[in-house]
């Protein structure tokens, strides 16, 4: 779901080539099955029907100016190149979304270049990069001061405000300005963007990006294999986000009966079927054995983890909700990369609780930097943190220290959290 991403994509084995989309003949006119009807839908407000697929989505004012705000932005930036920034550990609704924005802007002559500073480290995140030929390069800080950032006359956030990618402060410096952000997560900072479509209220951001492509900025074509295998993407980022269609709304679905007429339900199956590594299933062991339950919340620290093995966390945190009498699960580990010299302590919450705002809770639990940004946050369901441990940091072969460096780092995380779960154990209550 959260965080994940690497270019270690030669561990698959699977290189299946789709058969040819068999899609639903494209030279059905359905304004002859629904003539021009007005029809009032349940929001209270009236929409053209004509032309339209019978199971669009009907499109409130707002989300009509948004959109034509959006081709006009387009419009603006004929030509451009823009760079579109993914989180660090890109999932398959940030993937999916990006690709389409990409295709989007495409027919506006803009050229984008999709890019993450981390790793791509689920199995079905490298699955479905490498089955759909997702363009998706890997930018790390270091590799920046190769580029010429000069040529990018805009970035794009999508599915992130960029709080969670190394690149942001870059991109800044350099002086890229922020043309459209694009994302379902609540509002991070105050973020300064030509262009902002942030939904918090909805699952996924492919939910969004279906709803621009019915809306006609682009048409997709089943004889396009591009196409094909984008809308498998969007297909699977947003059942990915909904939990499986599990926690989807009316929108999500709408948006993914328009997407079954275009999609590869073969290709998504092998995306789907890819396994878990040997590494992730130690993770998940650990957590196990770890896990200490609290007033329902399930909390385990895994200890050390290496950078490519970064997403096994939040598939821990899936795997630890799921035991009976407990609503919340959190799952935390010592993240390192060796040749980049990097660890940070990364987080995944998982909730069942509607009452519980991961965003908030994490948010709370956790506090600020320096500079004033939060550690982490969430959206329904599902939150994730990072805490960089400073002085601290730096990988060393010396057991005794890392062991003692764990354990310092897991009590400090135990403890924040702890306070939110047992209030009444950490603030007893006054002697009068
Ligand atoms: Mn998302």
């Amino acid at each position: 779901m959260q965080p994940d991403s690497s270019p270690s994509l030669n561990t698959l084995l699977i290189t299946m080539e789709p058969d040819p989309p068999s899609g639903l003949s494209s030279t059905v006119d359905y304004s002859a099955l629904e003539p021009a009807a007005k029809v009032a839908n349940g929001g209270g407000y009236v929409s053209e029907h004509r032309g339209r697929f019978p199971y669009d989505a009907a499109r409130s004012p707002e989300q009509e100016q948004k959109i034509d705000a959006f081709r006009q932005l387009l419009e603006r930036h004929r030509g451009d190149r823009q760079v579109v920034i993914l989180q660090d550990f890109p999932d398959p609704d940030a993937l999916s979304s990006a690709w389409t924005y990409k295709l989007i802007a495409q027919k506006y002559e803009i050229q984008c270049d999709i890019v993450y500073a981390g790793t791509l480290s689920h199995q079905e995140n490298i699955a479905l990069v490498k089955l759909t030929g997702l363009p998706l390069q890997r930018w790390t800080v270091q590799s920046l001061k190769t580029k010429d950032l000069s040529l990018y006359k805009g970035c794009v956030f999508i599915d992130n405000q960029g709080t969670t990618s190394q690149l942001f402060t870059s991109m800044q410096q350099a002086g890229v300005p922020i043309a459209v952000v694009i994302d379902h997560h609540s509002m991070q900072d105050d973020m300064k963007a030509e262009f902002i479509d942030i939904r918090p209220h909805t699952r996924a951001t492919a939910t969004i990006l279906t709803q621009y492509l019915q809306s006609g900025l682009l048409k997709l074509d089943n004889n396009l294999t591009e196409h094909v295998k984008c809308a498998t993407s969007l297909m699977h980022g947003l059942r990915s986000d909904t939990n499986r269609l599990m926690q989807a709304q009316e929108e999500d679905f709408l948006a993914a009966a328009y997407l079954s007429r275009f999609y590869d339900a073969q290709l998504l199956n092998a995306v789907l079927q890819s396994s878990r590594s040997k590494q992730v299933m130690d993770v998940i062991e650990r957590s196990l054995k770890n896990r200490t339950v609290h007033n329902n919340f399930s909390i385990a620290g895994v200890g050390y983890l290496r950078y490519d093995d970064r997403d096994a966390i939040p598939q821990a945190a899936d795997f630890l909700v799921t035991e009976e009498n407990v609503h919340t699960a959190v799952v935390y580990g010592i993240v390192h990369d060796e040749d980049e010299e990097l660890e940070v302590v990364v987080g995944s919450l998982r909730t069942n609780k509607l009452t519980l705002d991961p965003d908030e809770f994490i948010k709370e639990a956790f506090g600020q930097d320096a500079q004033g940004r939060f550690f982490g946050g969430g959206r329904l369901q599902a939150g994730g943190f990072e805490i960089p441990m400073g002085f601290l940091s730096g990988f060393t072969e010396n057991s005794d220290y890392a062991k003692m460096k764990w354990s310092v780092h897991d009590a400090q995380v135990k403890q924040k959290l702890l306070r939110l779960v047992n209030p009444e154990q950490n603030y007893p209550k006054g002697v009068n």
